[in-house]
């Protein structure tokens, strides 16, 4: 299911684009089943140790880490942090190497990027819990977390609501046209720690919402701003977002992660050089993909073992903003 013309002229002109289904319910269920598990043994954990009353067996996916978190804040932010891992992208197991590898999706992207695809390690998991504000993410674009040499370069981040995704649970909101100029300032120490534009330094253009079914995959540009706000439904707005790039954009596929020290010129680095690069699709030599849960695995602890240094972009931080 490649994109449309129109689809790809909307990506350029408004910086986004939705494509609807495609994931069918069946493609996410692996993904949703493992993650489920993780909850039910984190759930059992916690309830011998009386931090909870309540199994919570009765509910699926939707609403039994909502309706702990509701009983217990403590316990169902500590469920969602081991699902997340540390900054939300902990999880390897191959279920989500199954969606970054997803043939309808890999099409749509190489649309975007070209032929040859790379991914990122950097996606994430979100478990937007209802009613807590720190699970809102301020405006931003992906480029504020990427070094500079890359603000002209395209990386797509794909993001995909495992629930249907609505004003009142938190969908994301994006501001059209706004990657036509270029990266904004950005600051450390925003919303709930993360990089933030404030609202006064954003152009003068309305947001807009966007609702989406589960599988819908919203495609954004790195310079992008987007935010999304409080979860005022009842269940959990489950999401991911991805991250791909042509492979003439600077990644670290094959790099030692020890040859990135401080001494080391910034242009030479990987876009986001605090994660793994790899292959998702190379047509020339199909041997090079990275697609087997081993090989994921084996690349995503390489990076773990020993983070490489990442220069960052040396933002200021928001509380000493003039
Ligand atoms: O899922 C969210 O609420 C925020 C996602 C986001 O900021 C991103 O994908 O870059």
């Amino acid at each position: 299911m490649p994109l449309t013309e129109s689809e790809i002229h909307q990506f350029q002109k408004s910086g986004y684009v939705v494509k609807a289904g495609v994931f069918t319910a069946t493609d996410l269920q692996p993904f949703k089943k493992r993650i489920s598990q993780i909850v039910d043994e984190e759930v059992k954990g916690h309830f011998e140790k009386k931090h909870i009353t309540n199994l919570y067996e009765e509910d699926g996916f939707e609403t039994r880490l909502a309706r702990i978190y509701a009983e217990s804040n403590e316990t169902g932010q500590a469920i969602a942090g081991t699902i997340m891992g540390k900054g939300g992208g902990g999880f390897s197991d191959h279920e989500i190497l199954d969606i970054l590898r997803h043939p309808p999706l890999v099409d749509c992207v190489s649309d975007l990027v070209g032929q040859d695809v790379v991914g990122s390690s950097v996606y994430r998991i979100r478990i937007k819990l209802p009613h807590y504000s720190h699970g809102e993410v301020p405006w931003h674009q992906d480029s504020g977390y990427f070094l500079a040499h890359c603000d002209k370069q395209l990386i797509v981040t794909c993001w995909i609501p495992l629930v249907d995704a609505t004003i009142e649970n938190g969908c994301l909101y994006v501001l059209p046209e706004a990657h036509q100029h270029g990266i904004h300032r950005h600051y450390t120490g925003g919303h709930a720690g993360f990089l933030e534009i404030p609202d006064d330094e954003l152009l003068p253009r309305d947001p807009v919402p966007v609702e989406m079914k589960q599988g819908d995959v919203l495609f954004l540009t790195n310079l992008t701003p987007h935010a999304s706000f409080k979860n005022n439904s009842e269940i959990v707005r489950w999401s991911i977002d991805l991250r791909y790039q042509s492979m003439d954009v600077p990644n670290n596929v094959n790099e030692d992660p020890a040859t990135y020290v401080p001494e080391r010129d910034t242009v030479t680095m990987a876009c986001y050089p605090s994660e793994a690069d790899f292959i998702i699709r190379d047509n020339s030599d199909p041997e090079r993909e990275i697609n087997t849960p081993g090989a994921f695995k084996k690349i995503r602890e390489r990076y773990e073992q020993m983070r490489p240094h990442n220069p960052g972009r040396g933002w200021t931080r928001l509380s000493d903003r003039t």
